[in-house]
């Protein structure tokens, strides 16, 4: 047996001893991980079949539009949740209850815009940003808010049923990017940056004039998904976040110049972040110091305005992330074109209101990390963890020592440096953007995997690595790919999120089929045997209970605009049934005791079959009836 036999051997060994539980340990430096540690943590890491995760990950999935629900520390995905995008197993963006969602918050003016191209609500969106909504500084399991950059929206998703239920677009303002909700008291607000700027009226009469134009900063109600107020601010809003106290937002800008090309936004050495003041801008609303645009109550907090509504703190150049510590006093700016992070300490921030005060006086550290600093993550014990883009590291740095080193002494507060594969943008702590930071997992998201995977063509997946921080070394235990793009992502404690198993009866989500049925006499339980006909439209009542649908046919004319609503009786975990409607372009999920609908118009004269899509019984197959639509005229 030569020696390359040999170490293949001992390879498979212990592989096979992995996948019995044991710990895949270094044998002859033949092992699977590089250290015994390193080892031990992907332990933790390889879940064994059927054992449940610590955490649930919620992660965004950018130019996709969907947000995706992960087992963390496993990285398994157990769910995709459609948002802004289309999803054709669940019907998002076909069914009634869904359009609803899609269509109710846009302005009229894109109402109008949309219908020209035949269209009731956008296709696309970019979700970068899924957060969750905050009680007392920690996550509270209500409901996830997400930005969209694309088409300048914000929607709610509700942690009791993983649906979303509420999209806004946001007037007044260019493409929302930064994202966060209030952290204290509650939320509260959800605080959105609107990053393009661009004339508040945008109607043509202001077009290549860029003085004219401005950014918004927005605060929508996290419970209503009403637009609170908004303030007019000088140069562009990146990314943002909130405090411990209730009292300030910071948003960073990496465009203060206000210029259009790259050279004009990259020309100064130092852009700004943005510090509002929240009880300032409520007294401004309510004593009556604002504009009001497209019915939304619009602050002017620009430069230079003498008002008390924000503070521009000079940092140097292209600011990115805007990540506040677990600690509640430290806010960490990264500084993208800067190898540096500014760092403000919020006990400092109310003197910068006071008169004649110097504009710098709340950053507290300005630590150099290397190249390309995006974003920060904390562990809840005074570190701090920075991706570094253009290095492909994450740098662990310590911040009270960072505080010292700017304070004058002679103390690094670098800690140590990981290697990741290739370019991180986001990363993220296990509870790290909380109160309750855990110090166990951070995660790297990677916008290039380069050789890690078998290639896939020109298109390539992207790489998340998962690193353990409970180790000096913080090494990487497990990496995988995902598609376009993880922009960002949050690690909850598992007993925070308590989903329902099955819809609760009387769900707002499907009140507009109920009020229809009760309009037609029809008890949406019970169904109804025939179609019931309106005019020129049908309506279609059935349930569905493993594996029937309680009308194995319906006759309708061409012409008909056709609702059919299903209402699914089983209530067992896990059976949830589907209709499908063949050559109609038609197919929606229907969860156990949901009810869902959607509307067609039957114009293809003959026999047409529906069927149950997703998997139910040993009888899936026969869950099926027709559609006869009678030819018009004849
Ligand atoms: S931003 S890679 Cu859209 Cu979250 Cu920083
Ligand atoms: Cu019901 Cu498949």
């Amino acid at each position: 047996m030569s020696d390359k036999t040999n170490l293949k051997l001992s390879r498979r060994g212990m592989l096979g001893a992995t996948a019995t539980g044991a710990l895949a340990v270094t044998t002859g430096g033949a092992g699977l991980f590089a250290s015994a540690p390193m080892a031990q943590a992907a332990g933790k890491v390889n879940l064994a079949p059927g054992e449940l995760d610590e955490y649930y990950g919620f992660w965004s999935s950018g130019q996709t539009g969907e947000m995706r629900i992960l087992g963390f520390p496993s990285m398994r995905e157990l769910m995709r949740v459609p948002v802004f995008n289309r999803c054709s197993a669940t019907g998002w963006g076909q069914t009634n209850e869904s359009l609803k969602v899609l269509t109710e918050g846009l302005t009229e003016e894109t109402k109008a815009f949309l219908a020209k191209r035949g269209k009731v609500t956008y296709d696309n969106g970019d979700l970068h940003h899924p957060h969750m909504s905050f009680t007392d500084g920690t996550y509270d399991g209500r409901y996830l808010f997400m930005n969209d950059k694309a088409n300048t929206r914000v929607a709610r998703v509700r942690c009791d049923v993983m649906k979303c239920d509420k999209i806004v677009e946001i007037p007044n303002t260019g493409d929302i990017h930064g994202l966060r909700p209030q952290k204290y008291p509650r939320t509260g607000y959800v605080f959105a940056n609107g990053e393009h700027e661009m004339p508040i009226v945008n109607d043509g009469t202001i077009l290549d004039q860029p003085e004219e134009y401005v950014n918004i900063f927005t605060a929508i109600d996290g419970d209503t998904m009403e637009i609170a107020w908004q303030v007019m601010v000088s140069g562009n809003l990146d990314n943002c976040d909130a405090d411990y106290q209730g009292k300030y937002a910071f948003s960073t800008s990496y465009n203060s110049e206000m210029g259009m090309t790259l050279a004009e936004m990259t020309e100064s050495e130092m852009d700004h972040v943005v510090i509002f003041n929240i009880k300032e801008i409520e007294a401004a609303i309510e004593a009556g110091d604002y504009t009001e645009y497209s019915g939304v109550k619009v602050v002017d907090g620009r430069k230079g305005r003498n008002k008390n509504y924000t503070r521009y703190v000079p940092i140097p150049n292209s600011p990115h992330g805007c990540n506040t510590a677990p600690d509640g006093r430290h806010v960490v700016l990264n500084g993208k074109l800067s190898p540096t992070c500014s760092v403000i300490d919020v006990t400092k921030v109310d003197a910068l209101f006071a008169e004649n005060a110097d504009e710098r006086s709340c950053i507290v550290a300005e630590p150099e990390l290397g190249l390309g600093p995006l974003h920060t993550a904390f562990d809840g014990k005074g570190m701090a963890y920075t991706t570094l883009f253009l290095d492909s590291q994450i740098v662990k740095w310590d911040i009270d020592k960072a505080v010292r080193a700017y304070a004058g002494e002679d103390v690094d507060p670098i800690v140590t440096k990981t290697d990741v594969m290739y370019q991180p943008g986001h990363n993220h702590t296990s509870m790290g953007e909380t109160r309750e930071a855990d110090g166990k997992w951070l995660i790297s998201l990677n916008k290039f995997s380069k050789d890690r995977f078998i290639n896939v063509g020109p298109l390539k997946p992207e790489n998340e690595q998962l690193l353990d921080i409970t180790q000096d070394d913080m090494p990487v235990v497990h990496d995988g790919p995902t598609f376009a793009e993880p922009h960002d992502c949050i690690i909850v404690r598992r007993d925070i999120v308590n989903p329902v198993r099955v819809w609760s009866r009387d769900d707002p989500m499907f009140e507009d089929a109920r009020k229809q049925a009760e309009a037609d006499g029809v008890v949406l339980e019970d169904g109804h045997p025939e179609p019931i006909r309106d005019g020129d439209k049908v309506r279609v009542y059935m349930w569905s209970m493993a594996p029937t649908f309680s009308m194995e046919k319906f006759t309708v004319r061409q012409g008909d605009e056709v609702t059919i609503y299903v209402t699914n009786l089983d209530d067992i975990d896990d059976v949830t049934h589907g209709l499908t409607l063949s050559n109609h372009g038609v197919a929606m999920e229907v969860a156990p005791q949901a009810t869902a609908s959607v509307t067609f118009t039957a114009d293809r004269p003959g026999v047409h079959w529906f069927y149950c899509q997703w998997f139910c019984h040993a009888l899936h197959m026969e869950m099926r009836g027709r559609m006869l639509v009678e030819p018009r005229g004849a």
